[in-house]
């Protein structure tokens, strides 16, 4: 354990440990340092514990993020008393056995997406949550994209039927960090580890959004996989690659729309480019995430689309941020988490997305690789928890 010399966070907030301190543990470490002093009435968190398995790395990180220690052994920190927060963000071959130790343990936990890399896994998540709720012991999954004001506020106008009846769904996500077939192996290219491709890493959001913003549950799908570059450089040569670089799919939902969903990280040029379109009988909503302050909405019946800054007052989650006009980053999604997710534990209530949701999202997902599998034969989507 070493100490660092920036320590932050209330005294009397919750403890933090955030276990794994690449790009995501980054991204939520700034989260929790910053919730308090942005979100009025959030409560604060406690920056305990970073957690890694290279000693110097992980200690580093800890300073620069302002966390109080660094440590190696996430085992022994799950017996700490001072901790009351686990959130996982490491590789998804771990999420498993972190979150249901540490839920066991008596920490909450949020886990970042997707839940787990298989649905049997998910499952004995779903069961551990289940039974940690009983005891006052709460759980979430990391899907941050819910907490961009703008997609928050389409979920708003959809629910409230400012667009009709739902009918169709366009919903694409791009990256082109994998492009260049030189691009060197990593974790998320291997199956044992990531559990998929772009589908985990990408359409697990997408499938989010379109349960998010519809309240639609999707029952069947079509759909197509592709491995554009077959082998990359690792540390020992070429290695195959072992998961999807793409995927496709067309799918039914239980109160019949339609969704065309397209995922891919060798998108050339696009760089995060998670963009949504939902078409009603009477109006549309349209979104891209490049350009996050924005919606486009045609509601009530109006024929043409216009665009909306999302920074009002009274719009999701502005109050804990600036003026009109005064845009806000990609960063901020996780900070809105970080806020939700700790009134809700000051609540004693269940934080949402719960684990059941991350596991409804990996039943699709197991049903686009199934489809994909049979030459892109109809599969149904499986259903009950
Ligand atoms: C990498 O493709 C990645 O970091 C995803 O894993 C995240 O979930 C997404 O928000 C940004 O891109």
């Amino acid at each position: 354990m070493t100490s660092t010399p920036s320590a932050s966070g209330a005294a009397g907030s919750p403890g933090v440990a955030v276990i794994g301190y690449a790009f995501m543990g980054k991204a939520h470490s700034h989260a929790w340092r910053n919730v308090a002093a942005l979100h009025p009435g959030a409560p604060g968190a406690r920056l305990q514990v970073l957690v890694g398995r290279d000693a110097d790395a992980v200690a580093s990180a800890a300073g620069q993020y302002g966390w109080s220690e660094s440590a190696t052994d996430w085992h022994a920190v799950l017996e700490r008393d001072d901790i009351d927060i686990v959130d996982v963000c490491v590789p998804g071959h771990l999420h498993a056995e972190v979150a249901i130790a540490a839920l066991e343990a008596g920490k909450h936990v949020i886990a970042e997406k997707p839940l787990a890399n298989s649905l049997a896994e998910a499952e004995k998540m779903v069961a551990t949550a289940r039974a940690a709720r009983e005891r006052g012991v709460h759980s979430m999954v990391g899907f941050n994209y819910r907490r961009v004001p703008a997609l928050a506020l389409a979920r708003q106008h959809i629910a409230a039927g400012r667009i009709g009846e739902v009918r169709q769904v366009r919903v694409s996500y791009l990256q082109d960090w994998l492009a260049d077939a030189a691009a060197p192996m990593t974790w998320r290219l291997r199956r044992e580890l990531a559990g998929s491709g772009a589908l985990g890493d990408l359409a697990s959001h997408a499938v989010d959004q379109v349960r998010y913003l519809t309240g639609h549950e999707v029952t069947a799908v079509n759909a197509m996989t592709q491995t554009f570059v077959p082998q990359r450089a690792g540390e020992s040569g070429m290695e195959d690659v072992t998961v999807d670089d793409a995927a496709w799919s067309t799918m039914r939902t239980d109160r019949g729309a339609v969704v065309s969903l397209e995922v891919s990280r060798m998108a050339s040029a696009r760089k995060n480019a998670l963009e949504i379109e939902v078409y009603g009988s009477t109006g549309a909503v349209r979104f891209d995430l490049e350009s996050l302050n924005h919606l486009d909405v045609a509601l009530d019946g109006a024929s043409t689309f216009c665009r909306r800054l999302v920074t009002d007052p009274g719009d999701p989650y502005i109050d804990g941020w600036w003026p009109p006009g005064h845009v806000l980053g990609w960063d901020a999604t996780f900070t809105n988490q970080a806020s939700d997710f700790l009134t809700a534990l000051a609540a004693g209530q269940e934080p949402t997305p719960s684990f059941e949701d991350g596991l409804a999202v990996q039943r699709v997902l197991a049903a686009i690789e199934a489809s994909a599998a049979q030459a892109g034969s109809c599969v149904e989507v499986e259903r009950g928890l």
